[in-house]
């Protein structure tokens, strides 16, 4: 076996990882990850993410629906925002979407070089895992994180993907991210939303009485879709491959 996975808490540790042979799982749990598999799950064509709001208005032009959060709300002027929810409602069906979050879009950004880049969330969970295991690849599970700053529920996910590829993937002995994700994903599987309770994320969207979003975010194996980038945007892989 010499395949590896590996996890970067922070896109500012990014540049430390090797990242153009490998591909790249970006997660932003709560909640542009999520979102974006509901999105496809619901029928949506394509997600380009961009860094500002300012971009992402600039393709309603184009034809696209435009969307952005900021503080976790949605912005003024935009179609969406970032809640899972949101991307439930039929107009999102055969539609390209052009998006902006805090983090998560920020994090793909960063990860652009890579050999591939996929988009990870408890919602897809074993359909993820289930496809990196049939891949040639090493892979690194990027955290969003805040502000460049380590969160607790990125890094749970990649514990939870690590532990499911740890029989067909190595882990690398450059550090002990990997080690570490699991065994918080350990301390926290049996109750994750009471796991977060004090986390930092869950506090700054508490004011916006959210919490509906945060356990469906939460709530493992909802789809099957498998979020990939293609040039500039992002797209169903299982679309892609029934083509
Ligand atoms: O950081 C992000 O990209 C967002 O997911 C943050 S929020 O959950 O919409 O506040």
């Amino acid at each position: 076996m010499n395949k590896t996975i590996d996890v970067c808490f922070s896109p500012a540790l990014f540049n430390l990882y090797d990242s153009q042979d490998s591909i790249v799982v970006v997660i932003d749990i709560l909640r542009a990850t999520a979102s974006m598999c509901v999105a496809f799950q619901n029928g949506v064509k394509s997600i380009v993410p961009v860094a500002t709001v300012e971009e992402s208005l600039a393709y309603r032009k184009k034809g696209f629906l435009v969307g952005a959060e900021r503080k976790g709300e949605m912005v003024e002027g935009f179609d969406l925002g970032n809640s899972p929810f949101s991307y439930m409602d039929p107009i999102v069906r055969n539609r390209d979407i052009a998006l902006t979050t805090t983090n998560g879009t920020q994090a793909i950004q960063t990860a652009r070089n890579a050999y591939q880049i996929a988009i990870g969330s408890f919602l897809n969970l074993d359909a993820l895992c289930q496809w990196l295991i049939t891949q040639d690849r090493n892979i690194i599970l990027l955290c969003s994180g805040w502000k460049n700053a380590f969160n607790f529920e990125d890094t749970l996910f990649a514990g939870a993907v690590v532990q499911k590829l740890l029989p067909f993937y190595a882990l690398t002995y450059h550090r002990d991210s990997a080690l570490a994700a699991m065994h918080l994903y350990d301390l926290a599987k049996e109750d994750l939303y009471g796991f977060l309770e004090k986390s930092s994320h869950r506090k700054r969207l508490e004011k916006l009485q959210i919490e509906d979003d945060i356990v469906f975010c939460l709530t493992p194996n909802q789809t099957d879709v498998i979020p990939v980038m293609v040039g500039d945007a992002i797209y169903n892989l299982n679309v892609l491959q029934s083509l």
